[in-house]
């Protein structure tokens, strides 16, 4: 499946990106604990490149703990500071400052050892619809961003302050300027993180039982009624607009329709916690 976006706009957002970065001590990226693997930008990888660097699993509620603990080891074994979270809940805050000033300790002793109270200036990226702005509310216990179930919800840039030494940066999401791989951008927009309107939702749903046919993901067969996953996609797709009765005359499927029930039950986790990127896979 070939996805298209506006590239310019996504360079603009970059260019800005490396400005702001300018002005921050350390990042924190967030990831979403269902594509871990797909929700890193390379083009931001090379940016933010011998930086302090905290890695959120965000929206770790929507995955299975062992799936993600997966994702910790392999993380922790290549000696990165990670931290598995969700941030609509209150409780992580703790752990994510802590990991946070951990990530700082050297700059902030340094600071110390002279007398001066160092504030660290943290910058939260991530693909458009991850949670940076909720993980930002999460963490200054205050709605202090705005935030949307959509992908491009954060537009301009603004410091908040968390606390008397540290500052976070909110920055809308961005995407590689272009695709090298095209499962990355089909596993991005499964989960919500490419816009709409560049999307062929039909093409994506199939795409999305393709993905769940080649796992021979029961609770999907189980969902749609469907003795197995055996045969094309398309032929699933089929089976599965028959029972639900999309049509959209009497000789064909509402694919579109189809498609949209598919990618809702995912995203709403009636298809389970379904890891997309599993660490094992890589
Ligand atoms: N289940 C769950 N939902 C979350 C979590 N974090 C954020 N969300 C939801 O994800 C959606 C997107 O959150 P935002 O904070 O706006 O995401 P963002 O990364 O700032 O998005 P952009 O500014 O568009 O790039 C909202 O509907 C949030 O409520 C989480 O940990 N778990
Ligand atoms: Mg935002």
């Amino acid at each position: 499946m070939y996805i298209q976006w506006y590239p310019g706009h996504m360079t603009k957002a970059m260019r800005m990106m490396q400005d702001s970065l300018k002005a921050a001590d350390c990042v924190i990226y967030v990831l979403d604990a269902r594509v871990i693997n797909s929700s890193r930008n390379p083009a931001f990888d090379k940016m933010v490149e011998g930086m302090p660097i905290l890695y959120v699993f965000n929206k770790c509620d929507m995955v299975e703990r062992a799936d993600v603990a997966a994702w910790e080891k392999y993380y922790r074994d290549r000696g990165e500071i990670c931290v598995s979270v969700n941030s609509t809940s209150p409780k992580f805050r703790a752990e994510v400052i802590s990991k946070l000033l951990l990530l700082n300790k050297a700059v902030i002793d340094k600071y110390a050892s002279k007398g001066v109270n160092k504030t660290v200036r943290a910058l939260v990226a991530g693909v458009p619809n991850t949670g940076k702005s909720t993980l930002i509310n999460c963490l200054c216990g205050s709605k202090r961003a705005v935030t949307g179930n959509r992908p491009g919800v954060t537009r301009g840039k603004q410091w908040v302050k968390l606390a008397a030494n540290i500052e976070l940066l909110d920055t809308p999401g961005t995407l590689p300027p272009a695709f090298e791989d095209g499962e990355r951008a089909v596993r991005l927009a499964m989960i919500g993180s490419i816009k709409e309107e560049v999307l062929d939702i039909a093409e994506l749903g199939l795409e999305t039982v393709k993905f769940f046919a080649e796992r021979n993901y029961k609770p999907f067969a189980e969902r749609y009624w469907l003795e197995d996953l055996s045969g094309e996609p398309l032929e699933i797709m089929d089976k599965i607009a028959k029972k639900r009765g999309y049509l959209l005359n009497k000789d064909n499927y509402d694919y579109e329709r189809t498609a949209r029930a598919i990618l809702d039950d995912l995203r709403k986790l009636r298809l389970g916690k379904v890891m997309l990127d599993k660490a094992e896979e890589l």
